[in-house]
């Protein structure tokens, strides 16, 4: 019984800390490059719940459009291509990261140093992420 009254422990210690059910690491959001009008957003989003999170739209005070891409590469050449839907399974992450899927921060509205973005399901707001650009980072990369 002690290994079964170990993992009780365990389960207990994990459900006393609430978790938020969606949350966003490792944010990282591109300026736009000099002379263009597109940035990319990149980070992981983990689904604490047991049901799975579509995301249907991201919107952005800063960025008059925003979309989820997925780049692939076809005979060697590296498209992207509109995601209707980004689905966060159900206790599991999906990363949006260089050469996979990514957000299309499109055309900046008085785009400071700071970015909001908010993710939508339907009608209802999932999540808010606020990123800081680095300081002292005005290099677009
Ligand atoms: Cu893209």
């Amino acid at each position: 019984m002690r290994t079964l009254s170990l993992l009780l422990v365990l389960v207990l210690a994990g459900c006393s800390e609430p978790q938020p059910p969606l949350v966003a690491t490792d944010v990282e959001i591109t300026r736009p490059m000099p002379g263009m009008s597109m940035s990319a957003g990149f980070f992981v989003l983990t689904n604490n719940t047991r049901d799975a999170v579509t995301i249907t739209g991201v919107t952005s005070p800063q960025f008059a459009s925003v979309e989820v891409h997925e780049t692939t590469v076809v005979d060697g050449v590296a498209r992207m291509r509109k995601l209707d839907a980004l689905v966060v399974p159900a206790s599991g992450s999906v990363a949006l990261e260089r050469g996979g899927k990514h957000l299309m921060l499109m055309r900046p509205v008085d785009l400071g140093d700071a970015v909001t973005l908010q993710l939508m399901s339907g009608d209802t707001l999932v999540l808010t992420i606020d990123y800081a650009f680095p300081a002292g980072v005005q290099r677009a990369r």
